[in-house]
């Protein structure tokens, strides 16, 4: 393959993707055409997105580069090609038209937070919640990883918007990646191709991203962010978070260090709108760890809605807040589709999700029937006959026949209950922002922070047991503050100062709540039905804000009386609701330990308002309350 100068040596020379670019011809082609081409444009100066791509280029040493449009003809060539060398199968056409499946490879199942890192020049500005790497090392380590990886293989130049087109808040990133699989999945996720680079228009302004599936080995798989140049890097891994360097990487830790530098923030939350029987429009933002229920919030289907009480969907994952011109703060959905979890998604709990993923979606490591009909725990309730599970063997019943974070990918568009201003270019007002983790026991199914520090300190020590979608011991409760302990791009006690700061950025700060769908019985079931019914907690919420939601006060906020949530037409015993709302002192000092070790790990870079919090709990526990 004939290589383009180095642009170090002449920064006008173009190389084959920009001269195909500027001539809006095919993106591949042979090096003589590419001679002729080079000749003739001489003399147009590379843009800094064609330079870096060269840069990379030169790194990796592909067979070929292709500059992906986003069309619709480049994503059939693209099904195809992968079909067709067996890293994804159609599957039938008739019940599950246009969507394929993929395996990934069994070791590439999760993100794996162990072997991301955050590459900044002080170890301090990572924090102690973070992998830290300099970029000295970054280079040294990981950076070989790269040098001719992709020989043989093919670049492919994404270019994606991160935000509805047009909105003055959406940013743009480049990934180069020798992954079909990222490149299918970043066009359903990102607007992505022809329209991302016409975004970006003369703007120097980019997140470069390289990321190369390499061998695949956990041992050469590394995730290096780079905040100080706005870089990230990726190597050994094909899935999700991993590699889809938009979402996780891009999208929650870079921006969470441009939104600390700008002023907004970067979240890991879900958008929904809930209308109520007047008409009246509220949005909430909700922030969840991983695979804790965002996505089945955002697409909650009201049990009331024949009353005039409805919900809509703004956003699944992640959420970008900034301060309105009214004193509220906004919030934009920056992705354009749902990589979710399959397995629990079923007509019961989620049927939007069920009618968005009908077609046109990428099954990532479901199980399936010889018919090509892809089946997961929690679709339905008996598996059918003859299923070949998520590693591609017949399954014998024992075990998960879908691996429990098989994912679906799906655009936005295709889901019934999309606000129609999910992709308003100035996002949407919130009326309240949410937390919520997954804990068996001690948190309550919901309370109300004092005032928006209290909120911060509730959100800074939310405790939530782990999940399958890292990998890892699934079920251990740990600290995961704002759901954002594996996406938080710098040193958390500085996150937590900037989020009590832009409460003062307010005049109107949202409340703060805190919800736990997931408290269990002494014999192991979930208290709360969920799902749809979480929408009287959601009320409970309304109510508050309207000053006439009942509640009682108890040392860890504001929880309401059984008789004020709305629980008509709602099978729950009074004994259950009673469990669910309440708050065990003996628990909850019990936390303030583990809350003061977990505080203490920041040293003095904890903002001295959690520690007045935290003393704050400790004295209303220690105080003995009427029962
Ligand atoms: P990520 O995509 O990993 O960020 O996950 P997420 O927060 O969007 O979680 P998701 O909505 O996909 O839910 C994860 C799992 O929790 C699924 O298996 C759901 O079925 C289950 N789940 C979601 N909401 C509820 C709920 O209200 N109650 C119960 N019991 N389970 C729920
Ligand atoms: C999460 O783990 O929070 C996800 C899935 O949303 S991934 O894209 O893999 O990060
Ligand atoms: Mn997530």
């Amino acid at each position: 393959m004939r290589r383009a100068a180095s642009p170090r040596l002449s920064g006008r020379i173009v190389t084959r993707g920009a001269a195909a670019a500027a001539l809006g011809l095919p993106t591949v082609w042979s090096a003589a055409l590419f001679d002729t081409l080079e000749s003739r444009l001489l003399e147009s100066p590379m843009t800094p997105v064609e330079r870096w791509v060269e840069s990379a280029e030169e790194t990796v040493r592909p067979q070929r580069v292709v500059w992906c449009d986003g069309s619709e003809a480049e994503n059939e060539r693209l099904i195809a090609s992968m079909v067709a060398e067996g890293t994804l199968s159609r599957l039938n056409a008739a019940a599950a038209p246009g969507c394929t499946l993929h395996r990934s490879h069994p070791s590439d199942v999760a993100r794996t937070e162990h072997l991301t890192f955050i590459a900044t020049a002080a170890r301090e500005d990572v924090g102690p919640t973070n992998n830290w790497m300099s970029p000295t090392e970054a280079r040294a380590k990981v950076g070989p990883l790269f040098e001719g990886v992709m020989t043989g293989r093919t670049m492919y130049v994404v270019p994606y918007v991160m935000g509805p087109l047009g909105s003055p808040f959406s940013k743009v990133g480049i990934e180069v990646t020798d992954s079909p699989y990222v490149v299918a999945n970043m066009r359903i996720m990102t607007r992505m191709g022809k329209a991302a680079l016409e975004h970006l228009g003369s703007s120097e302004e980019f997140v470069p991203g390289l990321h190369s599936v390499g061998d695949l080995s956990p041992e050469r798989r590394f995730v290096v962010h780079f905040p100080e140049e706005r870089l990230i890097w990726s190597v050994g891994s094909g899935y999700g978070g991993n590699a889809l360097l938009g979402k996780k990487c891009f999208a929650l830790r870079i921006a969470s260090t441009m939104a600390r530098d700008e002023g907004w923030m970067a979240e890991h939350m879900l958008i929904l709108e809930l209308t109520l029987p007047g008409g009246e429009v509220h949005y909430l933002a909700a922030g969840f760890p991983s695979a804790c229920g965002k996505t089945n919030l955002a697409m909650l289907v009201s049990p009331l809605e024949r009353l005039g009480y409805k919900v809509r969907t703004v956003g699944d994952d992640i959420a970008w807040l900034r301060p309105g011109p009214d004193g509220r703060l906004w919030a934009v959905n920056p992705e354009a589709g749902f990589f979710g979890v399959v397995p629990g998604t079923g007509p019961d709990t989620n049927p939007n999700a069920m009618a968005t993923i009908g077609h046109d979606t990428i099954f990532t490591n479901v199980a399936v029937t010889p018919a090509g009909i892809p089946w997961w725990e929690g679709k339905d309730k008996s598996p059918p006959k003859d299923l070949i599970d998520w590693q591609g063997r017949r399954w014998d019943g024992t075990g998960k026949a879908a691996h429990p974070n098989s994912r679906f990918t799906v655009a936005a568009r295709q889901c019934p209950s999309m606000s129609p201003r999910w992709e308003d270019p100035h996002g949407v007002p919130l009326s309240a922002i949410v937390f919520g983790g997954r804990r068996a026991r001690v948190a309550p199914l919901v309370f109300q922070a004092f005032d928006w520090d209290h909120g911060v300190f509730v959100a800074a020590t939310m405790g939530s047991e782990t999940t399958a979608a890292a990998t890892g011991k699934v079920g251990v409760v740990r600290r995961d503050p704002m759901a954002m302990l594996p996406f938080c791009g710098y040193n958390m006690g500085d996150y937590f100062g900037h989020w009590l700061r832009m409460g003062r950025a307010v005049p109107q700060p949202p409340p703060i709540f805190h919800v736990n769908w997931f408290r269990t019985s002494h014999d192991g079931h979930f208290l709360w039905p969920g799902f749809g019914q979480n929408l009287r907690v959601l009320l409970w919420m309304i109510d508050r804000i309207h000053g006439r939601g009942k509640g009682v006060e108890t040392p860890i906020g504001v929880v309401p009386t059984p008789d004020a949530l709305n629980l008509d037409g709602l099978d729950v015993s009074k004994a259950s609701i009673e469990a669910l709302l309440h708050v065990d002192r003996d628990e909850w000092a019990a936390e303030v330990p583990g809350i003061r070790a977990f505080f203490d790990r920041f040293g003095d870079r904890l903002p001295s308002e959690m520690n007045r919090s935290l003393d704050g709990l400790a004295q209303r526990l220690s105080v003995v309350a009427p029962a």
